[in-house]
C-alpha cells in the first residue's frame, strides 16, 4: 500500500488505491451509479487494497440478415473466399478507418452458425489489452460487430512504445501489491486505454497466490512502474443462507456405466493420448483431487464406486473418494454436453490434448475438492486458453455433520459454467467478463446452466439453487427462478445500482429461466438433449442460443448487448424462428426491444411480435 501514491484525481486515473472506505473515490458527476458498473469493477486485492479497473465501453451492433462489406484488397468476386483474417481487417478498415497496422487478427472460428473473428488494436506494433473488437459473419455478410477500439491520431495522448523500465524491475512491486508471486507465464508488453482516453504502455504478467486462492494479471506502467489495472481470473461465489429446516442428502446416487460421450471425449475420461489409461480421477478434461490425493478408485481398473454417507463428516476417507468421483463425473459431463453445443477445442475449451482440432491444449480443469482455502462457497478461475481452469470446491458448515458442496450438482455445474462463459466471450482470453455488470451476467449464466441441466420434462418447475448444502429449501438466492412473477418479481430495473454480482446475476438468470420456459412451451422438450444437439425442441434450442450468443457478444457485455447477441444467435442458427418468443420473454422482465443500458424497464416487443 505504502508503495503507491494516493491520487486525488480519482475519476481521471485508471485505477485508485485507498486504504479505507472513508477515503472512497468520489462518485463521478456525469452519470448515475449504474453507469460505472458497465465500465468498471472495484475489487479488493492483496492486503486490503482497493482497485478500480476501467474497461472501455464496447459498441455492439447486430445486423439481422447481415450487411455487405467490401472485398479485401487483392480479392475479386471470382477468387477464393478471403480468410477471416483479411475480411476482419477489411471490415475494420472500411467501416472505421483503421488501417492494417492498427488492427491485428488474434483468433477466428468458423462454424455452421457463422464465422467469428476477434481482433486487437495495435499501435507501433504493440497490442492494446482493452481495445478489442469482434466481428461475426453469416453466409458472407457481417451480422454482428462489437468494438472498444479507440481512435489514435496526432493529438492522442499515447505513451511511447519503448518501455523505460524493464519488466524484471517492476515485478516485485506488483507482487507486493497483489500479495502473490509472479508465475512462469511470459510477460507481454501491451497498451492500456485509460478512462480519460489517454493510453499507457504496460508490462502485463500474472501474479498468483496458491494459499489465498488468488490469481491476477497485473498491468504495470512501463514508464512509471505504477500498477494500473488487474484482470481477476477468479470468479468468486458466495452463498448466503437463512436456515429453516433440515433436509436429508438427496436420494439418487446411481451406478453409471461408461457415462462418457466419446464424440466429445474421443479417448474417454481417463486418457490424454489414447494409449495409457489412468486409474485415477485424471484425464483429458479434468483432474479431480482432494489435497494431493487424486484417486477415488475403489477396485482394480476404472471402478470408482463408493457411496457418499451424509451421516458422516465430508472428511472421512469414503466421503472424500465419493466427492472426488462426483466432481470428476460432473465436470466431465459438462465438458461433454457443452462440447456438443459448440464449446470445443477451437472455441477455447479445457482439454490436455486437442486432437489437432485447433485451440490451445494443456488446460484441463483442475478440480480441488474439499479445498482447504475456504468454507461455504466455491470458485472457478479462468486464465486464457492454454492454461488450466482451476475450480475450488468447499465444505459447507451450516449443518452437523457438515456437507460437501461437490455433492450438490448445481454448485459444480455453476462453477464449470464460469469457465465456459469466460472462455467463449471475447475469444478465449479470460479477460472479457470483468466489469461488475458482465460478472453479474456471468453469475446469471452459471445459475441458468444449473437450472438447464436440472430440467427433466416439458413441465418447467421453479428452480432453487443450493438447498442441500444450506439445509434450506429457499436456497442461496433471494427468489426461486420462476415464470410466476409473484414468486420472482425481479425485473431489469432490479439490477439498477446493484454492485453484488450474484444479485445482478439473479436478474439475468430469471430472464433466462423465462426464455427457457417460453422455448419449451413453444417447441417441447428433448430427453436426449445432452448428447443430441440436432433436434428442434425448446431445451435444445435454448442451449444452442446460450452458447452461440457468447461468441457473438462483445467484450464486457451489458444486459442489452447480451440480449442482442441472443436475438442474433437465433437469426444465425434458426433464421430468426424464435425471435418473437425470445423478445416476449425478455420484455416480460423489462429487457424489451427498446431497453437501454440505463436499467430502466422496457416492455416493448418489435411490432411484428406484438
Ligand atoms: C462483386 O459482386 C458485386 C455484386 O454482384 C458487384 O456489385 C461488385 O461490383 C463485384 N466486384 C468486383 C470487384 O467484381
Ligand atoms: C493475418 O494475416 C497477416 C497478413 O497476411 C499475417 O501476417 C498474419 O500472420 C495473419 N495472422 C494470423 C493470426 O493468421
Ligand atoms: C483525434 O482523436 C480524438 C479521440 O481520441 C478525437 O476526439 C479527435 O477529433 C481526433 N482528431 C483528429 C484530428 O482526427
Ligand atoms: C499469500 O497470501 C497469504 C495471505 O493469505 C500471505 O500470508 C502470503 O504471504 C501470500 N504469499 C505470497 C507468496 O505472497
Ligand atoms: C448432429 O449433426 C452433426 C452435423 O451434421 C453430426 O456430425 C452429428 O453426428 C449429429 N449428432 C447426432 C447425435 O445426431
Ligand atoms: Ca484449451
Ligand atoms: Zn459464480
Amino acid at each position: 500500500m505504502a508503495s503507491f501514491n494516493f491520487n486525488k484525481l480519482l475519476s481521471f486515473v485508471l485505477i485508485a488505491f485507498y486504504a479505507s472506505p472513508a477515503l472512497a473515490a468520489p462518485r463521478p458527476l456525469h452519470g448515475p451509479l449504474h453507469a460505472e458498473h458497465l465500465t468498471h469493477h472495484v475489487q479488493h486485492v492483496g492486503r486490503g487494497l482497493e482497485v478500480k479497473a476501467f474497461y472501455p465501453t464496447s459498441t455492439f451492433q447486430t445486423f439481422g440478415e447481415g450487411i455487405d462489406q467490401p472485398m479485401p484488397e487483392g480479392f475479386t468476386n471470382s477468387s477464393t473466399p478471403p480468410s477471416l483474417n483479411d475480411s476482419a481487417i477489411a471490415f475494420m478498415q472500411s467501416q472505421l478507418g483503421f488501417d492494417a497496422a492498427q488492427v491485428s487478427y488474434r483468433v477466428g472460428v468458423s462454424r455452421e452458425d457463422g464465422d467469428f473473428a476477434y481482433v486487437n488494436q495495435y499501435h507501433d506494433g504493440v497490442p492494446f489489452a482493452n481495445a478489442v473488437a469482434n466481428i461475426a459473419w453469416k453466409d458472407g455478410k457481417v451480422v454482428a460487430f462489437g468494438s472498444s477500439f479507440v481512435p489514435i491520431n496526432s493529438t492522442s495522448n499515447i505513451a511511447d512504445s519503448k518501455p523505460t523500465l524493464d519488466v524484471n524491475s517492476v515485478i516485485s512491486t506488483a507482487e507486493r501489491a497483489l500479495d502473490g508471486e509472479f508465475n512462469s507465464q511470459p510477460p507481454t508488453l501491451e497498451y492500456l486505454v485509460n478512462e480519460d482516453g489517454s493510453v499507457a504502455l504496460t508490462h502485463v504478467f500474472q501474479v498468483q497466490n496458491e494459499t489465498a486462492g488468488t490469481w491476477y494479471e497485473a498491468y504495470v506502467c512501463a514508464h512509471t512502474g505504477k500498477l494500473l489495472s488487474v484482470t481477476d481470473f477468479v470468479a468468486h461465489a458466495s452463498y448466503t443462507v437463512l436456515p429453516i429446516h433440515k433436509e436429508t442428502f438427496p436420494e439418487g446416487e446411481e451406478i453409471l456405466t461408461d457415462p462418457q460421450d466419446t464424440v466429445a471425449s474421443p479417448y474417454g475420461w481417463h486418457s490424454t493420448n489414447g494409449k495409457t489409461i489412468s486409474t485415477t480421477t485424471t484425464g483429458n478434461n479434468v483432474e479431480a483431487h482432494v489435497g494431493n490425493a487424486v484417486s477415488g478408485q475403489t477396485s482394480a481398473g476404472d471402478n470408482f464406486n463408493v457411496n457418499y454417507d451424509a451421516t458422516q463428516d465430508p472428511s472421512v476417507t469414503s466421503n472424500k473418494k465419493a466427492a472426488i468421483n462426483n466432481a470428476f463425473y460432473v465436470i466431465n459431463t459438462v465438458h461433454d454436453f457443452t462440447y456438443r453445443y459448440g464449446f470445443t477445442e477451437k472455441t477455447f475449451n479445457f482439454q490436455t490434448y486437442n486432437f489437432g482440432k485447433g485451440g490451445k491444449g494443456n488446460d484441463r480443469v483442475l478440480m480441488s475438492v474439499q479445498d482447504s482455502s475456504g468454507l461455504d462457497n466455491a470458485n472457478f478461475a479462468t486464465p486464457p486458453d492454454g492454461q488450466s481452469g482451476k475450480c475450488r470446491m468447499y465444505i459447507w458448515d451450516y449443518t452437523t455433520p457438515r456437507r460437501d458442496g461437490t455433492m450438490e450438482n448445481d454448485i459444480p455445474v455453476h462453477e464449470m459454467t464460469h469457465g465456459v462463459t469466460n472462455r467463449m466471450t471475447g475469444g478465449g482470453t479470460g479477460r472479457c467478463l470483468q466489469t461488475t455488470v458482465a460478472r453479474g451476467l456471468g453469475e446469471g449464466w452459471s445459475d441458468a446452466m444449473a437450472d438447464w441441466v436440472s430440467q427433466k420434462s416439458a413441465t418447467v418447475p421453479d428452480f432453487v439453487l443450493g438447498t442441500w448444502v444450506t439445509n434450506n429449501p429457499a436456497g442461496i438466492r433471494a427468489y426461486p427462478y420462476s415464470t410466476n412473477a409473484n414468486v420472482n418479481p425481479l425485473r431489469y430495473s432490479s439490477a439498477a445500482g446493484v454492485t453484488e454480482v450474484h444479485k445482478i446475476g439473479e436478474v439475468w438468470a430469471n430472464m433466462l429461466h423465462n426464455v427457457y420456459a417460453a422455448l419449451v412451451a413453444a417447441r417441447g422438450f428433448s430427453a436426449t438433449a445432452l448428447t443430441n444437439p440436432n433436434t428442434s425442441e425448446g431445451n435444445v434450442v435454448f442451449l444452442h442460443i446460450f452458447l452461440d450468443s457468447l461468441l457473438l457478444q462483445p467484450c464486457n457485455p451489458t444486459f442489452v448487448s447480451a440480449r442482442a447477441a441472443w436475438i442474433q444467435a437465433d437469426k444465425n442458427r434458426y433464421n430468426g424462428a424464435n425471435k418473437c418468443t425470445l423478445y416476449r420473454a425478455f420484455a416480460s422482465r423489462g429487457l424489451g426491444v427498446n431497453a437501454k443500458d440505463d436499467f430502466v424497464d422496457n416492455f416493448d416487443v418489435p411490432a411484428e411480435c406484438a
